[in-house]
């Protein structure tokens, strides 16, 4: 996995602008140095000797100076947050990127080299389960897709097609209209929960019945390989390992996607889960 490894640095771009908590400093500026390691596969670079095929570490500089100087923030976290956004939405073959950015005179009145600030930020895969079984079904779900497309930092990558299912659970309801997405997010699991959620009640979703009919599901199947056990967020889904009507259209996007606690692919899943109704 040579191009996890890969990065380019750069190292105390000085920056003169104007963030800060006080006033003054919006208004005289001071010296800012940024510091960032830019995660990319440099593999085809290196092989062709072509700059097309990496990335322009002077046109990251320039941007950097640019947006910072062309901005004004209180905080050097906000700073940060928002330039590694910018460069994550806008340079192309930019998997992820550490940022710090210094204050060398960081006005606290006493003798200080620099304070920072340092953040990772990168892009992940997340796979979205949906659901309907209200209204025209087709519509929510097709929409969902837009909507999610829509959000910043969010890219639709694949979507399943959608297919007809039985009510799972709560049997004395109608037939599902369900699908999967891929989605490339920068968003961390629960803004993206907190995202969904927003969709499903833009589509009118109330929540009277638990499993019971909704116009539009959204549920985090997968996100990239993490694990999380809380109250109100289960990654991966804990029921997706028995639900055909996840997996199938799951098995059509990511047939090799392997689950981080059973270890099975999604094809496995699947075909064990057929396997299991055929024998009923
Ligand atoms: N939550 C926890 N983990 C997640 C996650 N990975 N993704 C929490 C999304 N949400 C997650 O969900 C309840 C709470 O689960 C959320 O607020 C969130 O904090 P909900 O959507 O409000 O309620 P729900 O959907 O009724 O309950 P639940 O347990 O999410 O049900 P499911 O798992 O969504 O199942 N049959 C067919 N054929 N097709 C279906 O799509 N769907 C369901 C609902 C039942 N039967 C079905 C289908
Ligand atoms: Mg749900």
């Amino acid at each position: 996995m040579h191009e996890k490894y890969d990065k380019i640095k750069i190292t105390d771009l000085e920056v003169f602008a104007n963030h800060g908590v006080f006033p003054e400093e919006n208004v005289l500026g001071q010296k800012f140095l940024v510091s960032a390691t830019l995660y990319t596969d440099t593999r085809r670079a290196g092989l062709t000797d072509d700059l097309n095929a990496s990335i322009h570490y002077g046109e990251v500089s320039a941007f950097i100076d640019r947006y910072l100087r062309e901005h004004t923030f209180k905080l050097l976290e906000r700073a940060a947050e928002a330039l590694a956004e910018e460069l994550l939405l806008h340079t192309k073959g930019l998997e992820k990127i550490l940022l710090e950015i210094k204050k060398p005179w960081a006005p606290i009145k006493l003798p200080l080299k620099t304070v920072s600030v340092e953040i990772g930020r990168g892009w992940h895969t997340a796979y979205i389960a949906l659901g309907s079984n209200m209204g025209n079904r087709e519509n929510y779900l097709n929409d969902a897709v837009t909507a999610l497309d829509a959000v910043r930092g969010c890219s639709v990558k694949k979507v399943s097609r959608f297919i007809e299912t039985p009510p799972y659970g709560v049997t004395d309801q109608d037939n599902f209209l369900n699908g999967c997405l891929e989605l490339r997010t920068l968003l961390p699991p629960y803004e993206l929960l907190g995202e969904l959620h927003r969709i499903e009640k833009q589509a009118g979703r109330e929540r009277i019945v638990r499993w019971g009919p909704r116009t539009l599901d959204l549920d985090i199947i997968f996100y990239d390989d993490m694990v999380i056990e809380d109250a109100d967020l289960c990654i991966p889904h804990v029921e997706m390992h028995k639900r055909k009507f996840v997996l199938e259209p799951l098995c059509e996007i990511a047939p090799y996607k392997r689950h981080p606690v059973y270890g099975m692919t999604v094809w496995e899943m699947n075909q064990g889960l057929s396997e299991d109704t055929d024998n009923q």
